[in-house]
């Protein structure tokens, strides 16, 4: 299948009510078309241009926009909810990244030739998927099956040589960039395994202007997946993903990505026949263990910070299938940060604090969920979920050293920066979510769907616990970053409303929510902007309340069977009710509009993606300031010349456009751009050979 069922297939995606029941659907006694296939096609379908990592491909569905703080490490961002407002997974394998300047975000470490589905479910309208997640769930995932099932044209269990192979390189004009790709599964009757891999490099690409930002990479990805369909259809399965980054540049951020290296294990088991009360059942374990150092001597020519960071997650999850619709279950995990941070003062490379102080989360947490039918068009699900939260910094109260003054404890920052002593203590955190959704279903185009939902969110390790130190720069102490370990958690209540209809010969899709915040965590300066106090003049956190609405709309229209129209469309606006004013990082009206013609063999299209001006914004901390709109082209064809040749290319940003969106962050390295602006023209290109 190929182009003309993209826009059907990214439809199928991002309606969320789908999603939700076709995720929650964990009967997996054959791999028969399920939301896995819809969601692999979507993966190779959205190929209207070479993505740079996760968080780039997400950008193709309709209300994800990405913060962008250099070429790689694009930050996804859904209903205003970013990084650990999301719930995101790596072939089930929860991440929480490395670095305490987010230069890696979950989506960061996916390679994404490398997977084979990407699911989103916007908002809270599942609970399985983990605590907290207010944003959303994006899951990146790999599916592999025996080859005598997956392949029976190939697969003949008999001969102990079925296999596949892919190869595949990409290639971007304007950073240079280039992808190199393979994938190889053996089959060896019910069992296989599986190889890939993939190496990425790009220069600093060049953007509307000519400027060319500190933006370059370089990337590797390889994992090993070892399977095997068990007698009774169940599904045993390892694997083991190897992440490499090196001198990865970024001009929104005072420091560069030395390397970041990370390991990725995961076993799982999937059993498709009654174990006790369960009709079938997942059993998954998971650790990622990341290695991070950033500073600014590798790629700059300063040479004043230097940072190790590291993030190790383990965790489990046992979901069981009952009777009808009805799924329950445990999931833990536990992820330990540290950062030191490093500065040079007196010509001498100081550890001045623990910058994440043995940042300790763990989670404990207990769900279930539903599907009722309650008539044939009707459907009522609801879901709960408890989770045991339990934080703690085991070395806010170490002293990095003696040697200087500014080596300090991070409980002595949290103190002066906050009411009272502050001692980062161990806490506990009982938090309750759930949702009901009642859809209603008119025929195959025709439906809508209204959910309420409650998501209870403990703060992370930044938020809660960061220590940041500086000297004070004129008296003012602006690069100070300090977390409030007292912070409460998050509670959003959203109400949400999508429909799905032909209007007009036009298939029109889309949802409406607003979610009251209570105990929002922000980030402000205590000086309001003034800066004209030396201490308040420091990055800090406290809870606010927030409300935040939004929708997503999405139109197709087919003008004859092989040309279609496309038009998304996504918009939120954010209220911070405590400080009366707007929220940070929130994005305008945006879109994009497309045109394409294909067939069987080759597709053609045109797209302009906009965005409105941002009026809205807060930039004491986050946000660089007003934002003007924007519309830039993408032209792009692709060509089967036979089932297994696919050949892709295009332009982006055919009328070389400077341009960035409002969630880019400040140019910190050039002085005659405010921001990280979006790369100017490229051609691109792809050639993937798949036997
Ligand atoms: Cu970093």
């Amino acid at each position: 299948m190929k182009i003309q069922n993209f826009i059907a297939l990214v439809g199928l995606i991002i309606s969320t009510q789908l999603i939700a029941q076709d995720l929650t659907e964990i009967q997996i006694s054959t791999p028969v078309l399920n939301s896995a296939d819809v969601s692999q096609q979507a993966i190779e379908d959205i190929n209207t241009k070479n993505a740079i990592d996760g968080g780039d491909l997400l950008k193709s569905i309709n209300g994800v926009n990405t913060i962008r703080r250099g070429g790689h490490g694009l930050d996804p961002v859904i209903r205003g909810q970013s990084d650990q407002r999301l719930n995101s997974s790596i072939d089930g394998a929860i991440v929480y990244g490395a670095c305490s300047s987010k230069m890696d975000p979950a989506s960061t470490y996916v390679n994404i030739e490398n997977y084979d589905s990407i699911t989103v479910i916007k908002g809270s309208q599942s609970v399985i998927y983990g605590a907290g997640g207010p944003g959303g769930v994006v899951r990146y995932e790999r599916t592999t099956e025996p080859l005598s099932q997956s392949q029976p044209t190939k697969g003949d269990t008999s001969q102990k040589s079925a296999y596949k192979f892919k190869i595949g390189q990409t290639f971007n004009s304007n950073s240079e960039g280039r992808t190199t790709l393979g994938d190889y599964t053996l089959g060896l009757g019910q069992a296989y395994l599986r190889i890939n891999g993939s190496y990425s490099e790009a220069g600093n690409y060049e953007t509307g202007t000519g400027l060319k930002p500190l933006t370059e990479y370089e990337t590797s990805n390889y994992a090993t997946i070892l399977g095997k369909r068990l007698d009774d259809g169940s599904k045993l399965e390892f694997s083991y993903t190897n992440n490499s980054q090196e001198n990865i540049g970024f001009a929104g951020l005072p420091m560069d990505i030395v390397y970041s290296y990370t390991d990725i294990y995961n076993l799982k088991y999937h059993r498709v026949t009654p174990f006790g009360p369960f009709s079938s059942m997942k059993v998954e374990l998971h650790n990622s263990d990341m290695d991070h150092l950033m500073d600014n001597y590798n790629m700059r020519t300063t040479n004043t910070m230097s940072t190790p960071a590291a993030s190790d997650t383990y965790g489990w999850r046992v979901i069981g299938a009952m009777g009808t619709g009805m799924k329950m279950g445990v999931d833990y995990e536990h992820n330990t940060r540290d950062a030191e941070q490093g500065m040079v003062v007196s010509s001498t490379l100081r550890h001045l604090t623990y910058m994440w102080p043995g940042a300790e989360i763990e989670k404990l947490g207990f769900f279930m969920e539903k599907d009722s039918t309650i008539s044939n068009q009707s459907t009522m699900s609801y879901g709960l979920r408890f989770d045991r939260v339990e934080t703690d910094a085991t070395r806010a109260g170490d002293d990095p050293g003696t040697d200087h003054m500014l080596q300090v404890t991070a409980n002595s920052l949290y103190t002066a920066h906050y009411t009272g002593t502050v001692t980062a203590g161990k806490r506990d955190f009982n938090n309750f979510s759930g949702f009901v959704r009642y859809k209603k279903t008119n025929g195959p185009m025709s439906s809508y769907y209204l959910s309420l939902s409650r998501n209870e969110r403990t703060p992370d390790a930044t938020e809660l616990f960061h220590a940041k130190t500086s000297m004070a720069m004129g008296a003012k102490y602006r690069l100070r970053h300090i977390g409030n370990p007292n912070l409460d958690t998050e509670k959003h209540t959203t109400i949400e409303l999508g429909f799905e209809n032909m209007f007009f010969n036009s298939h029109v899709n889309g949802s409406i929510y607003l979610n009251d915040v209570s105990d929002y965590v922000t980030t402000y300066r205590v000086s309001d902007g003034t800066y004209d106090n030396s201490v308040n003049d420091a990055r800090v956190y406290k809870n606010v309340d927030a409300t935040i609405w939004g929708y997503e709309l999405s139109v197709q229209n087919n003008i004859s069977n092989n040309l279609k129209t496309t038009l998304n469309l996504n918009y939120t606006h954010g209220d911070d009710d405590t400080q009366n004013r707007p929220l940070a990082q929130i994005m305008p009206l945006s879109g994009d509009i497309s045109l394409e013609y294909q067939t069987s063999t080759v597709n053609y299209g045109i797209r302009a993606n906009f965005a409105d001006t941002q009026d809205r914004f807060d930039s004491r901390v986050l946000d660089s300031g007003r934002t003007g709109g924007y519309t830039v082209y993408d032209v792009y064809a692709g060509f089967e010349p036979s089932e297994n040749v696919r050949f892709t290319m295009g332009i982006s940003n055919l009328t070389d456009k400077r341009y960035a969106t409002h969630l880019n962050t400040s140019n910190s390295l050039d002085s005659t751009a405010d921001r990280v602006d979006e790369p100017g023209r490229s051609f691109w290109g792809s050639l993937i050979y798949d036997f």
